[in-house]
């Protein structure tokens, strides 16, 4: 299915190009001549974000300040930084002076005296100082605890914890999520790779189908957009018969189980439950979403658990534990939502984030993971792919690979 998916996008977006459009893509193709500026849309689902873009070297440091800010609860900033760092994402070339930074939306004066001083002196002496706070590392040590947000970590940092072992020496009382976020603590911070997503992509794979045959799994967030490591895997399963996928959440996890292949799993319902006593109650066909947050056990063959075990002193310790702890989101969808679900559950965040926001601001819509509403005409639209859902919105079709902003 995610192949079907991959490349259904390419002949329909072909198809729908407009001369504008070809002409673009000439101009991608052949290496960029130096014109004068690049016209970069405002709204990250605008723009073609590829995984690999020339500007590290300042998205990073502004995202450093992005986390801070988030740390700090300060959202404006928060997305302020976060916006800048995009819009360099999505430039075909390197930054050199501030000059290059012409007529792009999104900088602000904040993001523009960071840009400069890295242009000119190599670093931010702010992003210097944050990377190097106590409490910027706190923050990051206690948030990369799975299971524990801003505000908890926020007020172990006050009450002067700094780190997950600080958590368990001082007895701190711990949910059930943290508790198997500190005991996987190092497995958990260690990046997934694309093969671990595969092997794992296979164990799902053979539970799904086992508990329903003709069901559909795809891979989702960052390894759908081609990234090469990931702080999690995960997937949305669905079936082509409409209701079929009804209750399966419960049987594909015990038969993992049954195969010892988890460690921790906690079902939740989804976002539109949330409210399902208030006045945007969904019809009932929503109430069968659900969503996973687990911990899987992956066997590990041995150049992945000890790459230095059998050099010179390499005690067992080194060479590692057989297997490995690693994060996996699980979401079921109605097929008749999964389009919106692959779009939703694919990310980027801020690719996500702007997406609502144009549908909200630019179309009168309002956009979630289940469906795309039509306010003004007061219904909602259907959609059996994500090029459909561009269309409904007005937008290009932006493959996954380009939706890195
Ligand atoms: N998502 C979203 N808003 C959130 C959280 C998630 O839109 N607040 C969507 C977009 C990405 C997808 O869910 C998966 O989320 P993550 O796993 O957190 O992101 P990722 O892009 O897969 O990043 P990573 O590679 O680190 O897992
Ligand atoms: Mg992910």
């Amino acid at each position: 299915s995610l192949h079907l998916l991959d490349i259904s996008w390419l002949t329909e977006s072909i198809a729908a190009e407009s001369p504008l459009q070809v002409q673009d893509r000439h101009r991608l193709k052949t290496s960029p001549k130096p014109s004068a500026h690049v016209a970069v849309k405002s709204y990250a689902c605008q723009r073609r974000s590829p995984l690999n873009h020339h500007n590290t070297f300042l998205t990073e440091p502004l995202e450093i300040l992005a986390e801070n800010a988030e740390f700090m609860e300060n959202e404006g900033r928060n997305i302020a930084f976060r916006r800048s760092a995009s819009v360099l994402k999505a430039l075909p070339r390197v930054v050199r002076r501030m000059e290059d930074l012409k007529n792009l939306p999104c900088l602000g004066g904040h993001s523009l005296r960071v840009i400069k001083e890295i242009l000119e002196d190599g670093a931010s002496q702010e992003v210097e100082t944050t990377k190097q706070s106590e409490q910027f590392q706190a923050m990051k040590a206690l948030t990369g605890v799975f299971g524990v947000g801003v505000k908890s970590a926020d007020r172990w940092f006050r009450e002067g914890l700094r780190n997950p072992s600080d958590l368990i020496r001082t007895g701190q009382k711990l949910n059930h999520t943290q508790q198997a976020g500190v005991r996987y603590y190092n497995d958990l911070n260690k990046p997934v790779t694309k093969k671990e997503a595969e092997a794992i992509s296979d164990m799902v794979g053979k539970a799904v189908r086992a508990v329903l045959p003709g069901a559909i799994l795809t891979l989702t967030g960052g390894f759908r957009r081609g990234k090469e490591v990931g702080h999690d895997v995960d997937f949305l399963i669905t079936h082509p018969e409409e209701g079929a996928e009804e209750g399966m959440m419960p049987k594909v996890l015990k038969w993992l189980e049954d195969q010892g292949l988890l460690l921790y799993q906690k079902t939740t319902r989804n976002s539109y439950l949330e409210s399902r006593d208030g006045p945007e109650r969904a019809p009932h066909h929503m109430d069968r979403f659900e969503r996973c947050f687990s911990i899987f056990k992956l066997e590990q063959t041995k150049e992945c658990s000890g790459t230095t075990a059998g050099a010179a002193g390499m005690s067992e310790q080194q060479s590692g534990p057989s297997w490995r702890a690693v994060r996996v989101d699980l979401v079921v969808s109605p097929y008749s939502q999964f389009a919106y679900a692959t779009l939703g559950w694919t990310g980027s965040k801020l690719f996500e984030r702007d997406l609502r926001r144009w549908a909200g601001q630019e179309r009168g819509m309002s956009l979630s993971n289940h469906a795309l509403y039509d306010s003004k005409r007061h219904h909602y639209l259907h959609a059996s792919s994500e090029e459909e859902i561009f269309t409904h919105l007005g937008l290009e079709y932006i493959p996954p690979s380009e939706r890195n902003a």
